[in-house]
């Protein structure tokens, strides 16, 4: 059999990582889609141990035209589109941006697909902020949305393009809703990181404080290596579809707080300080997803729990803050 061929938007990322490492290990030939950076953005991609096993292509989502180029130089059976600014805070501050990224470039590349060769198995990274004020207390495939970000609203943009890409024109196209995940790869301006970080900084008496928003907002939170495999899962299904990919269980930024200050002998409450700054101009109060379908469809379910993930990510940072000078 000829070897499956797998093209990565976002690959420099933290999903882009996990994701590279798990279709490696399946035998496929993996290309990522390289946007062009002044500084290296290539750290994730070398501590995961795969840089030298992949292909690069310059490229942007927000340029069509490099789109069809990397197609039509990779000729993938897959493509997974992970690429968009991600981080929901500054997607206010780059709300036009974040919509060029994250909402059009997603209409770029299946437009693309549609182009270059629409047999492409495509998986759009849809996400749990298009549900943002909720509209049922545990969210799934039939939970109306209603966005409350400039992120949330270009991710629910390529959700519908990716569902009507597969209805015009039988595209399949796979759209994953995925709920917070986190890992040691995790960007430092997410909150899971920031508080691993940032604890680990005190423990080792490099800070004193840790300056948080909101933390009684709740997220369902799940270890990324965990839901890249949902994302492979979708792409093997002989129909395309949408899935909820979450835990299932639900817990407030301070208690995520605790978990990080107990693993280490701190408590959470003496550096704690609240600084209006990281609130946000409308709030997620509360994320928790049904993942029964992927469950009953993809035979998948999270592995790893909210302890594990958080101890597993303190580990990372305690390493990684006791080499800094
Ligand atoms: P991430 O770490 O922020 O990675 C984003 C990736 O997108 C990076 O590789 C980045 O490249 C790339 N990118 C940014 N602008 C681009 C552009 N104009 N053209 C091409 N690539 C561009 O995100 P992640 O946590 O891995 O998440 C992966 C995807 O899943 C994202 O689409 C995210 O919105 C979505 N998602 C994430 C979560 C989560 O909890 N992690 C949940 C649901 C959905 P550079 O490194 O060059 O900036
Ligand atoms: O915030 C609160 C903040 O930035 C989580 C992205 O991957 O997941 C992520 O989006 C919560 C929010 O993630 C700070 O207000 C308090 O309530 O870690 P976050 P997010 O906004 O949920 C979804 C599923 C995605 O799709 C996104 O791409 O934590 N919070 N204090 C804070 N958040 C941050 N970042 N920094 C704080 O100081």
């Amino acid at each position: 059999m000829n070897q499956r061929k797998a093209l990565i938007t976002g690959i420099t990322g933290q999903d882009g990582a996990y994701l590279t490492k798990l279709l490696l290990d399946k035998g496929y030939q993996v290309t990522g889609l390289l946007a062009r950076r002044s500084s290296d953005t290539l750290w994730r991609l070398r501590w995961i141990g795969v840089l030298d096993k992949i292909d690069l292509i310059d490229g942007d989502l927000a340029d069509v035209t490099s789109l069809m180029r990397a197609l039509e130089k990779s000729q993938p059976n897959e493509v997974y589109n992970l690429g968009a600014q991600s981080f929901v805070g500054s997607s206010w501050d780059q709300p036009l941006l974040t919509a060029q990224v994250t909402a059009l470039g997603a209409l770029h590349l299946l437009e693309a697909a549609r182009i270059v060769d629409r047999s492409i198995r495509i998986y759009q990274a849809s996400t749990s902020e298009m549900f943002g004020l909720i509209q049922e207390d545990r969210q799934s495939e039939a939970t109306p949305f209603h966005p409350r970000s400039p992120y949330g609203v270009s991710k629910l943009f390529a959700h519908w393009s990716t569902i009507n890409y597969r209805e015009s024109f039988g595209m399949h196209a796979s759209s994953g809703i995925l709920f917070n995940h986190e890992s040691p790869l995790r960007g430092i301006e997410f909150v899971t990181r920031k508080v691993t970080d940032g604890v680990a900084r005190i423990k080792q008496g490099k800070a004193t404080e840790l300056r948080l928003g909101n933390i009684d907002s709740t997220r369902d939170w799940g270890f990324a290596g965990d839901y890249v495999d949902a994302m492979w899962r979708m792409l093997q299904q002989d129909e395309p579809d949408d899935y909820v990919v979450a835990t299932g269980r639900t817990t407030t930024i301070r208690d995520m707080c605790k978990i990080a200050f107990e693993y280490v002998g701190l408590e959470a409450d003496k550096h704690i300080v609240i600084d209006p700054k990281f609130f946000r101009p409308a709030e997620v109060e509360v994320l928790l997803g049904n993942p029964a379908k992927a469950k009953a469809k993809l035979g998948w379910e999270a592995e790893t729990s909210l302890e594990d993930l958080i101890h597993m990510m303190m580990d990372a940072d305690m390493e990684r803050v006791g080499r800094e000078a």
